[in-house]
């Protein structure tokens, strides 16, 4: 692999003012690269260097490179599955499957929002595709649902870090805004699409 973060999807003030540029510069430039860097430094050399993220993620060598990898991982898929101007309707497709395994949309809403408000600690909330179903799971830490073989379709940082220069202790805000405005529901139904 490459030890290079992609770069971030949209610009660092494209998603004011829900999560601001200095959340984006410290999350990006500060968290998301000193875990790739660490990786790095705990790779390079080695045969690992030479594996995927996703290799280094479902058989890692040791605890520590698991926690670098898949950190690495979920927070370049979680820029993803953010976007300026998101939220809003799904495509009418992926409304109707989400009606089917949720309820509703605001039955989404409402179990996406459980879930991820309690997420005790450091983690994430994921909509993950476990054969024909859709499930909402969180994963605590580094943690994430391709080592229990479910497909990630979308995911939220809920460590405090992802939110707490603009929300402070608030984390059902800083949910309640990315359902809202910010989720990129294309990003869901490419990866529903793809695997
Ligand atoms: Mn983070």
């Amino acid at each position: 692999m490459k030890f290079e973060l992609p770069p971030l999807p949209y610009a660092e003030t494209a998603l004011e003012p829900h999560i601001s540029a200095s959340t984006l510069q410290y999350h990006y430039g500060k968290h998301h690269q000193g875990y790739m860097n660490k990786l790095k430094d705990a790779v390079e050399g080695t045969p690992e260097a030479k594996k995927t993220i996703e290799q280094l993620i479902k058989e890692p060598p040791s605890q520590g490179v698991f926690n670098l990898a898949a950190q690495v991982w979920n927070h370049s898929f979680y820029w993803d599955s953010m976007k300026p101007e998101g939220g809003g309707k799904p495509s009418a497709a992926l409304q109707a499957k989400l009606e089917q395994h949720f309820g509703s949309l605001d039955g989404f809403y409402e179990q996406f929002t459980k879930a991820a408000s309690g997420q005790f600690g450091s983690g994430w909330a994921w909509l993950v595709k476990d054969g024909n179903d859709l499930r909402i799971v969180t994963t605590g830490n580094a943690e994430n649902p391709l080592t229990d073989g479910l497909t990630p379709l979308m995911t939220l940082d809920v460590w405090e870090h992802a939110y707490y220069l603009d929300y402070q202790n608030d984390r059902g805000g800083y949910i309640d805004i990315f359902l809202k405005h910010l989720i990129n529901w294309g990003f869901v139904e490419k990866n529903l699409s793809a695997r």
